[in-house]
């Protein structure tokens, strides 16, 4: 397993299966982000895959690829991340799908490029709760428990806290990075201005910024230096 994302601090996300113009993308890829992270819930395919990644491959920037379908493993990302829907009641999203990619492509794969993420999906009104039938009603023991289940139980190098389209609770953010002690812990979820950036970086190890890239594109952008005067 990969641990190039151990310094992330701020992470641009974007999906295959959304439209963004070239002027953008280029902001984007230069705006000091520590990566590009590739990835949605619905409608990706190899071929928007491959599109988004030669278009990416034009600047130096870190590049990953969250594999959400196995139709859609494209070869040439610097890091393929495996999310696990820890809270999934649907175990395709859980073992399924990662069994029948790994039955396809399992010889073929370099894990020295592969993490794995333990999701815990919070936002019951997300498509990716919808897609995976998450248990969305989690109290701060719950999402504790799923945490030590990522970390401990099945050493995942990342926990991610995702709350996708709105968002989260700080105070649970930070109660739950204080339980991890080698995996990071990601976030994300409606960071859309600067002082959603700065309190998320204050909770978590890494902040995730996606939706926001398409509707508020400035503001998205001046993310990534309010993470970074933050500091560590
Ligand atoms: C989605 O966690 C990311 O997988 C980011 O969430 O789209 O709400 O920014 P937003």
């Amino acid at each position: 397993m990969t641990d190039a994302f151990a310094h992330w601090r701020h992470v641009f996300k974007l999906d295959p299966d959304k439209e963004l113009s070239d002027e953008a993308l280029e902001r984007i890829c230069l705006s000091g982000t520590d990566a590009v992270v590739v990835g949605g819930s619905t409608g990706v395919t190899f071929d928007n895959t491959v599109d988004l990644l030669a278009r990416i491959r034009r600047y130096e920037v870190s590049c990953a690829l969250e594999i959400s379908s196995r139709e859609a493993i494209v070869p040439g990302f610097d890091l393929y991340f495996v999310p696990v829907a820890l809270n999934a009641q649907d175990a395709e999203w859980i073992v399924g799908q990662h069994h029948q990619a790994l039955k396809e492509y399992g010889p073929l794969l370099d894990w020295t490029r592969v993490a794995a993420e333990g999701y815990i999906i919070m936002n019951a009104d997300s498509a990716v709760a919808r897609l995976t039938s998450a248990n969305t009603q989690l109290d701060d023991k719950d999402a504790e428990a799923y945490a030590r289940l990522a970390e401990q139980l099945f050493s995942m190098p990342i926990v991610y806290l995702e709350y996708s389209g709105t968002f989260g609770d700080m105070e649970r953010v930070s109660r739950i990075r204080g339980l991890l002690r080698k995996a990071r812990l990601f976030y994300g979820g409606g960071i859309d201005s600067r002082d959603k950036a700065r309190q998320a970086a204050a909770c978590a190890d890494t902040i995730v910024v996606g939706n926001a890239l398409y509707e508020r594109l400035d503001d998205a952008l001046a993310t990534v230096e309010a993470v970074k005067s933050a500091g560590s």
